[in-house]
């Protein structure tokens, strides 16, 4: 326990520098007037400590004890440090000012041995369970905040899809929520592709499914990779399929992610000795770009999208339909 001493007169300093000493309290400080006791006290605050109990005499020369109690208690919110004031003087008058300076306890000179232990010994029990207490409350603090992350890795563990590592359907639903409502309010168009792995069926038929997840994963980053607009998001739909929220998007800048896409992953040039389209894997795009009406929301806008999917379909595959 730390305690500080604040008294300009050597031989009280000493006397009580004595008495505490017998008792086992040997970490003493000593100041002899307010402004090197603030000093003191700042400094340590600096470093994240505080004393554990301050004895501070009343009358001192330009600061008084009862200033400088409001000082630590005031300004540095010294508001769990007991101060014990030291006074020659105990009209109700001075008594009243250090209670309300912040002072927990007084002890008046000449300083009876037996008090002082005694009071000393009170003020730092005291201080003790304060401590204990304010350990508990970082403890739980350190705990929250742990808690707090570990829910946040959660919830992020919860919206990516576990092969691609896409956003997963779950958080494309959500997403597609958000942003619909965002482009309705600010009147702006939303744009979703839909994009789908042409004949993946004769793929994993013909190289096995393993060789299908692989397949899945280096389309899902070259999806990733080529939407990068701020706000835009990539998420597998469900098996082969994987979907593009682009928001604030025009008609011409969705078909040219679109194609930029379609044309990334033909270039990827994944052998499909079993696909009708080409000797690798392709995929086909069905684009849609609206402004959202009234009683319209996302979802009409994914239907779009899936209309022109299947007509790329229909049209031969390895194409964007807008
Ligand atoms: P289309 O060109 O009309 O899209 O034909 P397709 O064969 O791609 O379409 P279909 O819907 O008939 O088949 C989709 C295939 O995708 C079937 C399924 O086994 C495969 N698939 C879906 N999810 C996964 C996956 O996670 N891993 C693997 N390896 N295959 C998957
Ligand atoms: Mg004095
Ligand atoms: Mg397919
Ligand atoms: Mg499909």
């Amino acid at each position: 326990m730390d305690i500080l001493i604040v008294d300009d007169s050597e031989s009280i300093r000493v006397f009580l520098e004595q008495i505490l000493k017998s008792c086992n309290y040997d970490s003493l400080s000593f100041a002899t007037d307010g402004q090197e006791a603030l000093a003191m006290v700042d400094k340590k605050l600096q470093s994240g400590e505080e004393y554990d109990l301050i004895l501070l005499d009343i009358i001192l020369p330009e600061m008084n004890g009862i200033e400088i109690c409001s000082i630590l208690k005031k300004e540095y919110k010294l508001d769990e440090v007991p101060i014990i004031m030291v006074t020659g003087r105990e009209d109700k008058e001075t008594l009243k000012n250090a209670f309300a300076a912040g002072a927990m306890d007084y002890i008046t000179k000449p300083i009876s041995t037996v008090e002082l232990k005694a009071r000393v010994r009170s003020a730092l029990k005291l201080r003790q369970a304060v401590k204990k207490r304010i350990a508990r409350e970082k403890e739980l603090e350190k705990l929250t905040i742990e808690l707090q992350n570990a829910n946040k890795k959660l919830n992020k563990l919860a919206s990516i899809d576990g092969l691609t590592g896409l956003s997963n359907r779950r958080y494309f639903d959500k997403a597609l929520e958000k942003e619909a409502a965002r482009m309705a309010r600010e009147d702006k168009k939303l744009g979703i592709l839909m994009i789908d792995i042409d004949n993946f069926k004769n793929y994993n038929d013909l190289y096995g499914h393993q060789a299908g997840d692989d397949c899945l994963k280096k389309v899902a980053s070259t999806i990733s990779e080529t939407v990068f607009r701020p706000g835009d998001l990539a998420a597998r739909y469900g098996g082969e399929e994987f979907v593009v929220i682009l928001p604030d998007t025009d008609r011409e800048g969705i078909y040219e992610v679109a194609e930029r896409i379609r044309q990334a992953i033909e270039n990827l040039g994944i052998e499909h000795n079993d696909s009708p389209v080409a000797g690798h894997v392709t995929v086909s795009i069905g684009a849609a770009v609206s402004n959202l009406k009234n009683n319209e929301d996302g979802e009409t806008i994914v239907k779009l999208a899936d209309d022109a999917l299947y007509q790329a379909k229909e049209n031969g595959r390895n194409q964007t339909v807008i």
